[in-house]
Order: C-alpha cells, then sequence, then structure tokens
C-alpha cells in the first residue's frame, strides 16, 4: 500500500500534520522524516527517517524503501531566520522543492503538496483583503522563495501534469511544538509566557494585525486540499488561505480574560518591518469556492483552548519535575 512521507516532519506544523495523518491513514502508512532526530515524541511514535531536504539521493532513498507515493513538503527556513541566513534560505527552499517537483515529473511519487506563505505578499500588495491574484512584491528572502515556489509548482503542473497543491499559510498558532524563526512566533510565544510568567514583551508593536490560523485549522485545510477531487483545484499556484486577523494588543485582551492580571510590554525588533511588509487580512474565497474550505477557531476560541492545553502542559511538567 502506498505511502506518505512529511519531510520536515519535525517542525511545528510537520510535527501535528504528522500526528494527524497517522490518525486518518494509520501509523503504517506514514513515514515522519528530518534532518535530525530531535523530536523523541516524533521518532518513537511510527516510522522516522533522517532525511536531509536538500539532498536529492536522501529523500529518493526514502522514497523507494517505502514505497512513498504522496510528500507533504515542510522542511522550509521562515522569515525572521531567512533574513540572517538569505543564500542557506534560498538553497533549503529551493533546492528541497526541485527535488520532490522531479520526484513527480518522473512519475516516482504521484502527489504533492508545498505550503506557502502570507509572506508571498509585500509592502505595495493591498493590505486589506488582499485578493488570490494580486501585486507580489516581496520584501523578504522567504516571502521571494515562496512566491518562485508557486510559480515552478504551476509550472510542473501545467507542463508535466505534477498534481502539486499548496496552500498560502497565515501564522500559525499551536501549543504543542514551539515555532522557529517566524515573525508571526510571538502570537505562541506570548501564551507559553502568559502562563508561565504573567507577561510578555512583543517583539511586534501593539497595532500590528496579520493573519493569523489556530493550527487545527490549518490541518484540516491541508488534508482537505488534498483529498479534493483533482477537478475542483483550479490554482495551481497557491490557495490564498485564512481564518482570522489580529493585533498583540488584541490577543494581549484575549487572554487577559483567562488570566486578569497579565502584562503585556512592546520591544519591537528587527521583525517589525518583516510584518509591516505583510497584509493585514486575506480574502480567501477562492479555496472556500473550490474545496469548500472554512476555518472554525475564532480569536476567543483558540485563546480558551492555547490557555487550556498549555496549563495542563505545565502542570503535568511541574509534577514530572
Ligand atoms: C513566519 N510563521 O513567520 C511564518 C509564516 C506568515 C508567516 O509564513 O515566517
Amino acid at each position: 500500500m502506498p505511502k506518505i512521507l512529511i519531510i520536515g516532519a519535525g517542525g511545528q506544523i510537520g510535527s501535528e500534520l504528522t500526528l494527524k495523518l497517522r490518525d486518518v491513514h494509520g501509523p503504517e502508512r506514514v513515514v515522519a522524516a528530518d534532518i535530525n532526530d530531535k523530536n523523541t515524541d516524533l521518532v518513537n511514535s511510527g516510522i522516522f527517517e533522517i532525511v536531509d531536504a536538500q539532498d536529492y539521493e536522501s529523500i529518493l532513498n526514502c522514497v523507494k524503501k517505502h514505497d512513498i507515493d504522496t510528500i507533504y513538503l515542510m522542511a522550509a527556513m521562515l522569515s525572521a531566520t531567512g533574513e540572517k541566513f538569505p543564500v542557506k534560505a534560498w538553497d533549503l527552499n529551493m533546492d528541497s522543492l526541485f527535488h520532490v517537483l522531479n520526484l513527480a515529473k518522473d512519475n516516482i511519487i504521484k502527489h504533492i503538496f508545498w505550503p506557502s506563505s502570507i509572506a508571498v505578499f509585500g509592502p505595495t500588495t493591498p493590505s486589506k483583503r488582499t485578493p488570490q491574484h494580486t501585486i507580489m512584491e516581496p520584501t523578504t528572502v522567504y516571502g521571494i522563495t515562496k512566491q518562485v515556489g508557486e510559480r515552478w509548482c504551476e509550472y510542473y503542473h501545467n507542463k508535466y501534469g505534477v498534481d502539486v497543491r499548496s496552500l498560502r499559510y497565515p501564522g500559525i498558532i499551536s501549543w504543542k511544538t514551539m515555532p522557529g524563526g517566524g515573525t508571526t512566533d510571538y502570537a505562541v510565544e506570548i501564551y507559553h509566557k502568559a502562563i508561565l510568567d504573567k507577561r510578555y514583551a512583543s517583539f511586534l508593536s501593539k497595532d500590528t494585525e496579520l493573519p493569523m490560523m489556530f493550527m487545527e485549522d490549518a490541518i484540516r485545510a491541508t488534508l482537505d486540499i488534498m483529498e479534493a477531487p483533482a477537478e475542483t483545484i483550479k490554482i495551481r499556484s497557491s490557495y490564498n488561505l485564512s481564518a482570522i486577523s489580529f493585533t498583540p494588543s488584541e490577543i494581549s485582551e484575549a487572554i487577559k480574560k483567562h488570566i486578569s492580571d497579565f502584562d503585556m510590554s512592546y520591544a519591537p525588533d528587527f521583525r517589525q518591518a518583516i510584518a509591516d511588509s505583510w497584509p493585514s487580512s486575506i480574502d480567501d474565497s477562492s479555496a472556500r469556492t473550490d474545496w469548500n474550505w472554512a476555518h472554525h477557531f475564532d480569536l476567543e476560541k483558540m485563546t480558551a483552548e492555547m490557555i487550556t492545553r498549555l496549563r495542563e502542559k505545565y502542570k503535568h511538567s511541574e509534577i514530572n519535575s
């Protein structure tokens, strides 16, 4: 029975995507892979392989060993880290995409999911309810790699018939695995700090509105687009995807409804310029029309879930410490 491979399974989205795919398809059909085996939960909960996303032979060997027909390529260097290491970001994000696209072009695998991002938009893009088709002049290396990646995905579909599907993820908020190197990471860190310290210094200013989404919605959208009939996928670059938009001030107020003495402060850093180049809200009507996308979590519901889960997590770790 052909199997699924998640490359970059140890990351914020990859780790939860792996657990969900194992629930849906059975652990024996889902191979998790990453450059190292630091995520012990992942390594101990099913088939795990060390794969270097920039090494074609490393991916090919894993595909052949496990009879893979579908790859979720979740490995990438995100916006903030990409600005510190621009060449490494370009090489990782582009080499890995070409390797996977070429495996499909050569009929070695059949299906690809590749994540894009609202980072494909830039300061000249209409920032409110950003349309599916609009000006895209990204000013970060990460955004450039995602914009170019979208062009290659559409080219490989039109030229070679590759079944590659993609979503422009907004900032993703989750409690299981910490994000790394993103500009939207403040919206994850704040919940941890609220519970542990009852205070947080945001690296984005109070009125910086950004498109965001709870992890459960992001995972459901990913499975929905991959399970949708091919004829419903009208866009082969990448679909706009949206749920909620909020500012650091608004998430702080939502937290205060659960932790009344939470203290929020603001200390914008280099990531403020990145956030300022991105839209504040996204029009995802194409995804809602083409394959029935709908989000389930608003800011209040997400905050309640994050605080409940993290209180359990930190209480558990205290007991075990
Ligand atoms: C980042 N979390 O901050 C990612 C995301 C829209 C932002 O792509 O770089």
